[in-house]
């Protein structure tokens, strides 16, 4: 099940893991983690066509208590994108949005574009693809028995955590940043970006005319977390690249520790450009 690149340029680079070059190796990019088995465990997801009558009322419901809770919990950029969806791709209480709708109007916002994944992805391919601008988004939907909290990604958490902020430009740089920095990566560094990710993209919270609010997707996905969050119950930590890439996380229950970031423009810079004009990556030449 190796991967073979056959354009690694020098013999200097052949230990690099192969990486994707071009957005049409995203089809390569599906290594799927096995860690939860839904048929096992049932505070994980199932299918959309097992018992999805129920499930689309509870998410119904769920997103009534969410909707309720945005405009003091969340960030400008989010409540920003928020009322664009609304208004170009039907986010309703009482309606799911089609993936496909979504992805266009990311493509027009940010470039984004959803890939339906067939599961949970390892973290090298799912990062990977973000340097592309590529989003994997799961389909299932969350286990009916906890609605207000979800141990694991499913779609609800795609389209009313991670959509609205995927819209916002410098949201989409700095993920895209991180993806970049993905690729080619040691194990090693992999797990790093896969923490600082963790603690950002999916669990961050950031500080709005002295106010913090959320911008993690993982937040403003789960009524639960969301209200924690901001509770003062958790612990608060500034977010230093250096210490968060190694700070352990877990994914079973809320986070006991968030990490605050001033601005969503501390990505640093990589050696390597993506180039939009041909959805490719290309390696500067470093002096
Ligand atoms: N906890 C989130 C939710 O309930 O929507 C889902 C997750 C995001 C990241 C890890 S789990
Ligand atoms: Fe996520």
């Amino acid at each position: 099940l190796k991967r073979v690149s056959e354009d690694v340029g020098t013999s200097s680079e052949d230990k690099v893991p192969w990486f994707p070059r071009k957005v049409q190796d995203m089809d390569k990019c599906h290594y799927l983690i096995t860690k939860y088995d839904p048929s096992l465990d049932h505070g994980h997801p199932v299918s959309l066509t097992s018992l999805a009558d129920m499930h689309c009322f509870m998410e119904a419901g769920h997103a009534i208590w969410l909707y309720s809770l945005y405009p003091t919990h969340a960030c400008t950029q989010y409540l920003d994108a928020f009322q664009q969806l609304k208004k170009y791709c039907g986010y309703q209480e009482n309606n799911i949005p089609q993936l496909q709708d979504v992805s266009s109007f990311l493509k027009e916002r940010t470039g984004f574009q959803l890939r339906p994944a067939a599961g949970l992805l390892s973290a090298r391919d799912f990062l990977a693809s973000l340097a592309f601008r590529v989003f994997q988004s799961t389909q299932y939907i969350r286990h009916f028995s906890s609605p207000m909290h979800s141990p694991e990604p499913d779609c609800c958490h795609e389209l009313l955590g991670h959509v609205p902020m995927l819209a916002d430009k410098e949201f989409a740089q700095f993920s895209q940043d991180i993806g970049l920095a993905s690729l080619g990566s040691s194990e090693a560094e992999i797990e790093k970006l896969a923490t600082v990710y963790w603690f950002t993209v999916e669990f961050g919270l950031c500080k709005q005319n002295g106010t913090i609010k959320a911008y993690g997707t993982g937040l403003l996905s789960s009524y639960g977390e969301l209200m924690y969050a901001l509770s003062n119950e958790p612990e608060y930590k500034p977010f230093d690249p250096e210490v968060t890439a190694v700070h352990p996380y877990q994914d079973q229950a809320f986070q006991p520790v968030y990490f605050i970031v001033e601005s969503l423009e501390d990505a640093k810079p990589f050696p390597l450009h993506y180039n939009p004009f041909t959805s490719s990556v290309e390696v500067m030449n470093t002096p």
